[in-house]
């Protein structure tokens, strides 16, 4: 049982892996040691490189390190959904979201959860004044502007970076946003966690971040994730523009 994050309370970093064994280690071991406070759950996909018996092995001399093993390849935004639930089974106060490939930097972590003290939700924003990315091929800054361009101008929604996937949660704002009925997957999963946050009137903080290309291992990205998020918030922008105009309709019906 930890003793918690001063002003956040007990903290559950998660960390959804699928063929990360060259990364595992390295980014559990600085979880622990930049937020010591904060326990693990490595969400593991049953990756066919050996991920899940790396990150078992750190788990059986760590009692702040648990390993979900899952049955197969179900992306990411359902590792994450099994990883809230059990967040909430076990009574945790706050969840993390942290890619395994180190794009991410646990050391960066105090500086999310100092912001979750006075916030329901805080994204990671490398789009923000401070935030930065490093050592990403023009074509992914490109994907990643005009897609937050895209987002914020369909949804009016005023956040910067609302497809990154480096966050902290309040369970309790979690619990409300109904993160269980979350379909998306991808980069898509973090805009609906945004969009939903956003609808829900929440605090939401954005706290600049440095973002590192992976070094090692293969990335998942792909063209369907891209495809996956056009559509989805162009639905979603739609019938936040329809309601808009309904209520903005309604009391003058009334009127008249
Ligand atoms: N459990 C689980 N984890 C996944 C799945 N897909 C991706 N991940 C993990 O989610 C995190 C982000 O995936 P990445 O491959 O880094 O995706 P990305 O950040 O969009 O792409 P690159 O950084 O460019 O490689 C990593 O920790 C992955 O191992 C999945 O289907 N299941
Ligand atoms: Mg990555």
């Amino acid at each position: 049982m930890s003793e918690g994050y001063p002003g956040v309370g007990r903290v559950l970093v998660i960390i959804p892996t699928y063929n990360e064994a060259d990364n595992v280690r390295h980014i559990v071991e600085r979880v622990r040691y930049a937020v010591p406070e904060a326990d693990v759950l490595v969400a593991d996909d049953n990756s066919p490189d050996g991920t899940g018996e790396i990150a078992d092995q750190l788990a059986a001399d760590d009692p702040r390190i648990t390993v979900m093993h899952r049955a197969g390849k179900q992306g990411l935004g359902m590792a994450y959904l099994a990883g809230f639930a059990w967040a909430k089974e076990h009574g945790y106060d706050a969840v993390v979201e942290m890619d395994a490939d180190g794009s991410h930097a646990p050391e960066e972590l105090p500086r999310l959860l100092d912001a979750l003290a006075d916030a329901d939700v805080v994204l990671g924003s490398r789009w923000v004044t401070g935030g930065k990315v490093l050592n990403w091929p023009v074509h992914r800054l490109l994907l990643s502007r005009g897609g937050n361009l895209y987002v914020r101008l369909a949804l009016g929604m005023p956040l910067r970076d609302a497809t990154g996937g480096y966050r902290a949660y309040r369970m309790t704002a979690l619990d409300k946003m109904d993160a269980e009925t979350v379909a998306s997957q991808g980069y898509c999963f973090q805009v609906d966690l945004a969009w939903r946050a956003h609808r829900n009137g929440f605090r939401v903080e954005e706290v600049p971040i440095t973002f590192a290309e992976r070094e090692r291992g293969v990335s998942k990205m792909s063209s369907a994730i891209v495809v996956e998020a056009l559509w989805r918030v162009t639905i979603w922008g739609t019938r936040a523009r329809l309601r808009a105009i309904r209520a903005w309709l309604s009391p003058r019906r009334t009127e008249g």
